[in-house]
């Protein structure tokens, strides 16, 4: 049976690609950074970034690769402006990877043919900051593929890239990101619009330890497939936005928007947000709204582990059999949580965590929401929200007031920057105000970085 759309959902998801430069320059991070390391009069080259000395690309190496053959552990790779080709192959040593005029200004191509950066072997963390990654394509890791190594992203994009065998072929793991044997660190990353045939359209994390800090999913798939042998079976997808086993995640105000795991009958599970299995799962401050699954779980599908939700928003989520959030056999803590239309029901598999530990079934009533017509959606809190100041009493707000549910809330409902133009989104319950919030340098329009306090807001 084929129920779910198929072609037309890239169509439909029209995403601004931004070309200016931000405002807040690496040269002034760096500067910030220079200071704070020479503190103590000891400069540590890996902390300096584009600051300090560095292989230069292109001004002394034509490609990253280039660069990265030449380094030593510990080297700073500065790459500048423009439109760089990978895939880039970083083995056993640990760099740091520098966009020197940040993402929306750096962008690395995958060309399709594998992981635009593959990682493997780097035991101390090594960091690629600053940069949009697309069109990669590889079985493991469309975008960026670590294996045993510690690896951190920072204000980085991935986008457009797939995980598949071949051009056509599956099966393939983690669209965006795919990790073995890790620890994974990311820290204002937007990974949208990137595919998996089969699992983890966003994001796949094995035997792997992975922390997130104001991290986007967004129009991920993991789609679905027909096998024809003798006779053909339908394959599914499972967990559009992340796809962990055995893995721990620890997520800290994380937003998943709109992925779709195309799972089908006879098939795999679901999880349009998330699918786990034997996993330990920690989200707060989290906002997971109108995701897709086939089977079940329409925003978490959990298999075994644990799963922690504390001031989670898991609203308009839908699935064709299962309910938003699918247990079986996990240890489940939920708190300050609020459910609400999800298709097929909220939850199963626990008990109903309702009515108490300050668990809501209310309407969010998000700033913009239609459910048909997602464009124009925006998921602050609108001022009349119950949301506000209902999580937990123990996490403060920027403002120091109790916590709101959902990725605007908590210390880092301050932290977003999904376009990487330098300024925050405003986190303020309530619309933009402009009459106080370009002062206070907040972005009036997070998806689009020409727009900004001083330019449009
Ligand atoms: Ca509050
Ligand atoms: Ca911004
Ligand atoms: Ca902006």
């Amino acid at each position: 049976m084929r129920a779910w759309p198929r072609g037309g959902w890239f169509l439909m998801m029209a995403v601004i690609v931004g070309c200016s430069a931000g405002p807040e320059s690496a040269v002034e991070r760096s500067a910030v950074l220079l200071a704070d390391a020479e503190v103590g009069g000891v400069l540590a080259p890996m902390e300096l970034g584009c600051a300090g000395p560095s292989l230069d690309v292109p001004e002394e190496y034509a490609t990253i690769q280039l660069a990265v053959d030449a380094a030593a552990g510990g080297d700073v790779i500065c790459v500048g402006p423009g439109t760089h080709e990978g895939p880039v192959s970083i083995q056993d040593k640990v760099l740091w990877i520098e966009g020197r005029e940040g993402a929306n200004q750096t962008e690395v191509l995958g060309l399709h043919a594998g992981s635009t950066f593959i990682v493997a072997g780097a035991g101390t963390p090594t960091t690629i900051r600053g940069l949009t990654i697309r069109d990669g394509r590889a079985m493991h890791g469309g975008g960026v593929a670590v294996y045993h190594s510690t690896v951190t992203l920072q204000d980085v994009r991935i986008r457009g890239c797939q995980a598949r065998d071949g051009a056509d072929d599956p099966p393939g793991y983690g669209g965006g990101l795919a990790a073995w044997d890790s620890e994974v660190r990311l820290e204002r990353v937007t990974i949208e619009d990137n595919t998996a045939l089969v699992d983890g359209g966003g994001v796949y994390v094995e035997d792997t330890t992975l922390v997130m800090e104001n991290v986007a999913l967004r129009h991920n798939q993991a789609l679905w497939y027909e096998a024809c042998f003798i006779g053909c079976v339908i394959v599914g997808g499972t967990g559009a936005g992340i796809y962990a086993d055995g893995a721990q995640i620890d997520g800290t105000n994380v937003w998943f928007e709109r992925n779709w795991a195309a799972a089908s009958e006879g098939a795999k599970p679901g999880g349009g947000a998330l699918y786990a299995r034997g996993s330990d799962i920690r989200l707060t401050n989290a906002t997971m709204v109108g995701n897709t699954a086939g089977l079940s779980g329409g925003a978490i599908d959990i298999n075994g582990g644990s799963l922690s939700l504390r001031n989670v928003a898991l609203t308009s989520n839908e699935t064709l059999w299962g309910e938003g959030l699918t247990v079986l056999g996990s240890a489940v803590d939920i708190s300050h949580t609020v459910f609400w239309d999800n298709a097929g029901g909220d939850h199963s598999g626990i008990p109903d965590p309702i009515g108490q530990d300050g668990n809501l079934s209310v309407d969010p009533l998000w700033l913009q929401f239609d459910e048909d017509d997602f464009a124009s959606w925006d998921l602050h809190l609108s001022l009349d929200s119950p949301l506000i100041d209902a999580g937990d009493p123990a996490i403060l707000d920027p403002d120091g007031s109790p916590s709101d549910i959902g990725a605007f809330g908590g210390p880092g409902a301050a932290g977003w920057d999904r376009d990487l133009d330098g300024y925050p989104a405003w986190w303020h319950p309530g619309p933009y105000d402009p009459a106080v919030d370009p002062g206070a340098g907040w972005d009036c329009d997070d998806g689009d970085p020409d727009v900004f306090p001083g330019s449009g807001c």
